[in-house]
């Protein structure tokens, strides 16, 4: 038995746990495991993974796993990556606009292409397609998010030499 810790993607439930792995066999080239989790845990996996449409809680946790292996590999901030960073605001907050104007222009060889869609009377979507380092990506979403009035963002990236995908995602 060992402890593995598995970062989800799962926004709403708890992003870090602990599950207990023991190996039970070894048969048609994959090794089947043991999961130990608490029952409200496992309650609230059930819930999401049924909803994202996965037939088994194996799929998922390969997933999981999966994802957290490629989350290993961009520990490096000069890697080259392309992706998508989407936000919501309020665009009735304060000088929200103005701030994240003045955010994307400072970034504006990163940013590719912006696409905004007026949500409702006050909320607004924007979605900027961004290429960079790591380091650049993670930094340009991280001052979007802070801004007030910015409901929520989220930045994906892919690898261009690898295609792995990764998230990284703020809620205020
Ligand atoms: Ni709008």
């Amino acid at each position: 038995m060992f402890r593995q810790r598995i970062v989800t993607p799962f926004g709403k439930i708890r992003v870090i746990t602990y599950i207990y792995v023991t190996t039970l066999g070894n048969m048609d080239g994959v090794t089947r495991i043991g999961v130990s989790l608490e029952p409200e845990l496992l309650r609230e996996f059930d819930d999401v993974i049924m909803k994202k449409g996965y037939v088994s809680r194996s799929e998922a946790i390969r997933d999981l796993v999966r994802d957290a292996l490629a989350e290993n590999e961009w520990k490096n901030p000069d890697q080259y990556m392309v992706g998508v960073i989407v936000m919501i605001y309020d665009h009735t907050v304060g000088s929200v606009k103005e701030k994240l104007i003045t955010i994307q222009h400072d970034h504006g060889r990163s940013i590719n292409t912006t696409i905004h869609v007026h949500l409702d009377q006050d909320r607004c979507m924007e979605m900027l397609l961004v290429s960079g380092t790591l380091g650049e990506l993670k930094k340009l979403a991280d001052e979007i998010t802070a801004v007030k009035g910015v409901l929520r963002g989220k930045l994906t990236m892919v690898s261009p030499t690898t295609g792995n995908m990764h998230h990284l995602g703020h809620r205020h």
